[in-house]
């Protein structure tokens, strides 16, 4: 398969969060099927939804080039995720590492294990800070607005 691009939202609220996004960018890179082209700035950002008093996010994005399909890619990153220590756990609490992807090129998936784009990516300035850091200009490819026009309409309706 010729590669196609990706992006993957990288949270982490748990442990030593800048190490545990260090170790599953350097697990996504595996240069067979996965190669990193790109990563945003890490942003500090307060934890959105879930329980309540849960430590401070550190999110990120990458950019990366894959031959595997996003089923795939999403069983890779789920294995990346259990290899770094997660543990299922209730919905939106605190993880060592959670690796979502965001988008798959231009493809749009609907079904019961996953949904690209990411269903709560244009309501989220914790992921689309660093997404349009490194994609500023990437159309969403259901509403076809960019990264950073959803950016300031997030800001601006305040949905974080
Ligand atoms: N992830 C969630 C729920 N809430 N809040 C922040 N700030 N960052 C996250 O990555 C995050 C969250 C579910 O995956
Ligand atoms: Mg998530
Ligand atoms: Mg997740």
């Amino acid at each position: 398969m010729i590669p196609v691009t990706s992006y993957v939202g990288i949270g982490s609220n748990l442990g030593t969060k800048r190490t545990a996004i260090a170790s599953a960018l350097s697990y996504l890179d595996d240069r067979r099927s996965i190669w990193i082209e790109r990563v945003s700035s890490l942003y500090e950002t307060l934890p959105q939804g879930g329980p309540k008093g849960q430590p401070l996010y550190l999110n990120a994005a990458a950019k990366i080039s894959t031959t595997l399909t996003p089923f795939d890619l999403l069983a890779r990153c789920k294995e990346i995720e259990r290899k770094l220590g997660r543990r299922p756990a209730v919905r939106w609490g605190p993880r060592i590492i959670d690796l979502d992807i965001l988008l798959y090129d231009t493809l749009i998936v609907m079904s019961k294990r996953l949904t690209i784009p990411h269903v709560l990516l244009h309501t989220r300035t914790f992921v689309l800070q660093p997404l349009a850091e490194i994609a500023g200009r990437k159309k969403h490819p259901v509403c076809a607005q960019s990264m950073r026009s959803l950016l300031r309409s997030c800001n601006r309706l305040q949905y974080h």
